[in-house]
């Protein structure tokens, strides 16, 4: 099987090796035996070669490979240097990568136990990056396009009720879970953006109504409430359903509730692809120290197998990290310890 692993920048450089020893070390009987291929992206391509996102990156991924991971990237907040633009951003539209998917879950006894999921669009919203500045009548005005098809608010919220349906099953095999029942929770600002989130919320509606999904609950709730009621009440939530800029921000807050960010995975899928990637950045202020947390990592690695169809591989890797969590003896300096990141790795490989 054939991995590519597009490290990026800044810690990306660091997690990603430790993806990839999580893969080598998966036991034999599991016969998934990857070549790694690395592949360049990021902003310090960009300094080096004048492209952010090499073709040859994107043609790699389309033509030869079964699944990747990415590691981070870290764009420039100012004086951003004419023909840069986010390769991750860039690499989702790309290759059609509709849905980030954003698992958020506390370990087995936490205090104030969290169980969710956010789906998030991945191509469109603010994201589509249509932007201008001009001089208006009250001086220089800057100007973005936000734009939200039916096309890919249905596919989003199809995906939020696959996965609703998909932990269900895994709930009702005796898989441990704070939900009894599957709920989709749709969030939106549709108060306001009555066109764009409006038809995002009516496109949600008309997918999450279809037959196949008639056994979940679904409600709706408006985003900035929902991060108040996400803060107050976690464990409500099973799967939520957002736009792109929403679901960035609310998968963000939501690794807080499990202490660190450093924890957190995502994976960004496609019809027949997925790209596994931590939520967090480059973290250029822990870059080069060996202490960055390989968790969110490894446990995209896991979620990166669950999309190629290898659960029970996946399976392994997620009760390896949470054994490592639960015992709290090595963990990284985010989660209050002194462990390095090798020595995390080493802890999660010889429970694999
Ligand atoms: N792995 C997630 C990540 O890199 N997050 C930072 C981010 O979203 N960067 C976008 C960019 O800098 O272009």
């Amino acid at each position: 099987m054939a991995a590519r692993l597009i490290p990026g920048d800044g810690i990306g450089r660091e997690v990603i090796p430790a993806g990839r020893r999580i893969l080598e070390a998966l036991p034999s009987s599991f016969k998934l035996n990857f070549s790694f291929v690395n592949l360049e992206a990021g902003f310090g391509t960009f300094q080096d070669t004048g492209v952010a996102l090499p073709d040859k990156t994107v043609e790699t991924l389309k033509k030869e490979c079964d699944g990747a991971l990415f590691g981070a990237v870290s764009s420039p907040t100012k004086n951003i240097p004419k023909g840069y633009s986010s390769p991750i951003v860039a690499l989702r539209k790309r290759l059609d990568l509709y849905a980030n998917v954003r698992p958020v879950k506390t370990v087995a006894g936490a205090h104030s136990p969290v169980d969710l999921v956010i789906v998030r669009e991945n191509t469109e919203d603010l994201y589509v990056k249509q932007e201008e500045t001009f001089m208006g009548p009250k001086g220089k005005t800057a100007r973005a396009i936000k734009e939200i098809t039916e096309y890919a608010s249905l596919n989003i919220a199809r995906m939020a009720g696959d996965i609703a349906l998909r932990r269900q099953r895994v709930r009702d095999a005796g898989g441990d879970s704070i939900h009894k029942q599957p709920l989709v929770t749709i969030t939106h600002k549709s108060n306001v953006l009555s066109q764009t989130d409006g038809l995002f919320r009516e496109s949600a509606r008309t997918a999450l109504s279809e037959e196949k999904y008639q056994s979940i609950n679904v409600e709706e709730q408006i985003v900035d409430s929902m991060f108040y009621k996400l803060y107050l009440k976690p464990s409500h939530y099973d799967v939520v359903v957002a736009p792109n800029l929403y679901g960035d921000l609310l998968s963000d807050a939501a690794a807080a509730l499990v202490g660190s960010l450093g924890l957190v995975p995502s994976a960004n899928v496609g019809k027949d692809f997925a790209i596994g990637e931590p939520c967090h950045g480059s973290a250029p202020d822990i870059e080069g120290k060996g202490i960055a947390n390989p968790i969110a990592t490894i446990r995209s690695v896991g979620l990166m197998l669950e999309f190629m169809g290898e659960e029970k591989a996946a399976a392994k890797i997620y009760s390896a990290v949470d054994a490592n969590l639960e015992e709290g003896k090595l963990l990284s300096p985010d989660l209050g310890g002194n462990a390095k990141t090798d020595e995390v790795v080493e802890d999660i490989i010889k429970r694999l």
